[in-house]
């Protein structure tokens, strides 16, 4: 069994509580979103099975919900976010709309990226959206560069996010990028999603010391290990990471310690169950960060069964409108294949 489980706190700091700021609304719009992931990716992988969906991989995010909304709440609409292969809901998080998401997922010539891809590979830089780049951890030498435009602008109050999984920070891209961050006290949180596989092999193949986030000890910055099934927990300490970064301080790793419920991709369901243990599965079966909050906001005595349904609604509603309006938007046409690829020379504003 190859699952490493540190449910602990960083041993460096202890973590404030910034969850006790969040208000009954908050933890709604949290609720919320989690659902809003888990649809998410419900609905492409079925959509996939039957046909209705035929371009590209579905990179599922089953049981890493807690991570995407826990990390990306706290930001500001000025700060920046660069996701990665799995975190297709915080596109919409950060202001994209769901119909542009799911256009983007169907390749069609209305989507941020117009039709060139069929995933992660879109941004916009007036919602805060750095694309995410296949070459993994190359996203983290990006975001350097993301964190030295926005000190040259004189926007010091502002941080970019990135994410990465465990695996990826086996990349020389991760050290040199993280190295550079650490030197010049960028205002960078890494989000390590660390889901025990990199494809098929196992975190003991990928990382030798017993968190990921002692890679911090490397560059003299905070590191912090979550339990990435609870979503207070992220919370609190990408709170404390955001609160570091915007004080000058430089960057901070967020370890969050999850397991990929799925395979790899869609493509990857069966294989992953030959490589991955049954009891393995099951034991994270059990942690699935979505009852887990649903039971702790019950147990606040906040909330009635009613108010929390199993999934929300207008969450499936807001999807299902957007799967129908990717699926009746127009295909692009052959001739703007060359359009868009390379910039004649306007630079990019900012
Ligand atoms: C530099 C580089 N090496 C290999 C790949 C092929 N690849 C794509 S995803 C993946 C696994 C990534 O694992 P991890 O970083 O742990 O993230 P996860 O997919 O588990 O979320 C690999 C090996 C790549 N895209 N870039």
């Amino acid at each position: 069994m190859s699952t490493r489980v540190k449910n602990r706190m960083t041993d460096e700091e202890k973590v404030a509580r910034y969850r006790d700021r969040l208000t009954k609304e908050d933890l709604v719009e949290i609720y919320r979103r989690m659902w809003f992931a888990r649809v998410f990716d419900e609905t492409l992988y079925d959509l996939k099975k039957k046909g209705r969906l035929r371009r590209g991989n579905v990179y599922g995010s089953r049981g890493q919900e807690a991570i995407q909304v826990g990390t990306s709440y706290p930001l500001r609409p000025t700060d920046f976010v660069s996701p990665i292969h799995r975190d297709m809901p915080i596109f919409v998080f950060k202001g994209m709309t769901t119909r542009q998401v799911m256009c983007q997922v169907w390749g069609k010539a209305n989507a941020p990226s117009r039709g060139k891809d069929s995933w992660s590979h879109m941004g916009d830089l007036k919602l805060g959206i750095i694309h995410s780049t296949s070459m993994l951890g190359s996203t983290i030498p990006v975001a350097c560069g993301v964190a030295w435009a926005l000190r040259l602008d004189g926007k010091t109050d502002s941080v970019i996010m990135t994410y990465l999984g465990e695996g990826a920070t086996a990349t020389g891209a991760f050290h040199e990028g993280m190295n550079y961050a650490a030197v010049h006290k960028l205002p960078i949180i890494l989000i390590v999603e660390n889901n025990q596989y990199a494809y098929s092999t196992p975190i003991e193949l990928e990382v030798p010391t017993p968190r990921v986030a002692d890679r911090a000890l490397g560059y003299g910055i905070p590191g912090y290990t979550v339990d990435g099934n609870d979503v207070l927990e992220v919370y609190d300490a990408t709170c404390a990471a955001i609160e570091h970064a915007r004080a000058g301080r430089g960057p901070s790793i967020v370890e969050c310690v999850t397991y990929r419920l799925q395979g790899h991709a869609d493509h990857d369901e069966t294989r992953a169950r030959q490589y991955r243990p049954v009891e393995e599965i099951e034991m994270w079966e059990k942690r699935d960060p979505l009852p887990r909050f649903r039971e702790y906001l019950l147990s606040t005595g906040l909330f009635t069964e009613e108010e929390l349904p199993t999934p929300p609604p207008d969450v499936v509603a807001e999807i299902q409108d957007a799967v129908e309006y990717a699926i009746r938007s127009p295909d692009p046409e052959p001739h703007t294949a060359l359009e868009d690829i390379y910039d004649e020379g306007a630079g990019v504003s900012r």
